[in-house]
């Protein structure tokens, strides 16, 4: 394809190359991310990923990601990154502001040639070169697209292939969503035949508990699940105290809103995480329900019709209030 052989001339004539994503990682984000980073190398060129924070301890165990420079750690050498780069990557997101508040105003000042991979929905128009496919399960499988149909299936190997394999199980749930096509199992085969171990991948992802990890789980299933009457809605919720008590780290909560979603019946489900006097906010939802306008419109977020994020600044029963509100609306 025409535009992937573009994007590899640029990778060629650039100088300064830095790879961006959304906030919060996830393991599309730093997968996709340090896929292309490895690409890129393999073309004997140099990258720099950046990113506004680290990702949780699930997903950092990928050759490279410590070396990921984030804004929350180094917010110097970020903005330096973003001014002195001349081609700049924004994976796994639709729009600027989606890599925080801090590294926006440079993402949109920087005067370097900017290339969008991305697979969510209405992306907006700030970047020169534009991949948004929309039907695609991930962003780590169009960078495998990327390579593939520029030219290059030759260059994957093991070191390419491991963090494109995480983004690409990341995102569909383990292979599940709709939004797995014969194609992504396609792109896994030759993932395996380059050397991906798939049973590493799965087990640092899902096998790596810790007692606090499984006990604030457990509390939150049992404590605080809420099923809403009159709708098929599930609601968790956890306060900033209740995570303290459980010695929270990032990604403890993860996947949690999955549990909810799983309950017989159930077609919608919200989980609510109060920290540092915010609520962030999970949706999920399935079959004739979408949840990605309602946190568009409602909590400043967004996302994918089946799963999409927000955040709130009232306090968290306020915030559930205003949801439970909400829910005649657009339900
Ligand atoms: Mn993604």
């Amino acid at each position: 394809m025409e535009k992937y052989k573009a994007i590899v001339e640029a990778i060629k004539s650039a100088k300064n190359i830095v790879i961006s994503s959304h906030k919060s990682p996830d393991g599309d984000s730093i997968g996709s991310s340090l896929g292309l980073f490895y690409f890129i190398e393999s073309l004997d060129k140099k990258a720099t990923i950046c990113h506004a924070d680290k990702g949780s301890l699930s997903l950092t165990w990928v050759l490279g990601a410590h070396d990921i420079v984030t804004f929350e750690d180094q917010p110097e050498k970020s903005i330096e990154l973003f001014e002195q780069a001349d081609l700049i990557f924004c994976l796994d997101y639709n729009s600027a502001d989606r890599v925080g508040q801090d590294l926006a105003p440079f993402l949109i000042e920087a005067r370097a040639k900017k290339i969008m991979i991305d697979h969510h929905m209405h992306p907006a128009d700030f970047c020169d070169i534009l991949v948004s496919e929309t039907n695609v399960c991930s962003t780590s499988q169009l960078i495998f697209e990327l390579i593939d149909k520029s030219g290059n299936l030759d260059k994957i190997n093991e070191k390419i292939g491991t963090p494109l394999y995480l983004g690409i199980m990341t995102d569909t749930g383990s292979f599940r969503y709709p939004s797995v096509h014969a194609r992504t199992h396609e792109i896994l085969a030759e993932l395996l035949k380059c050397g991906v171990k798939h049973y590493d991948v799965h087990e640092k992802v899902f096998d790596t508990n810790t007692m606090d990890r499984l006990q604030l789980r457990g509390y939150v299933i049992s404590e605080k699940l809420e099923i809403y009457q009159d709708y098929p809605i599930a609601i968790m919720s956890i306060n900033e105290e209740e995570l303290n008590r459980f010695n929270f780290k990032k990604g403890d909560t993860d996947g949690l809103v999955n549990v909810a979603l799983s309950i017989e019946g159930i077609k919608i489900a919200a989980f609510f995480a109060e920290k540092d006097g915010q609520v962030k906010i999970s949706f999920r939802s399935k079959g004739d329900y979408f949840v990605n306008v309602l946190a568009m419109e409602n909590f400043e977020g967004g996302g994918h019709k089946y799963a999409a994020g927000g955040i709130s600044f009232q306090p968290m029963d306020k915030t559930i209030e205003l949801f439970k509100s909400l829910i005649p609306k657009y339900f």
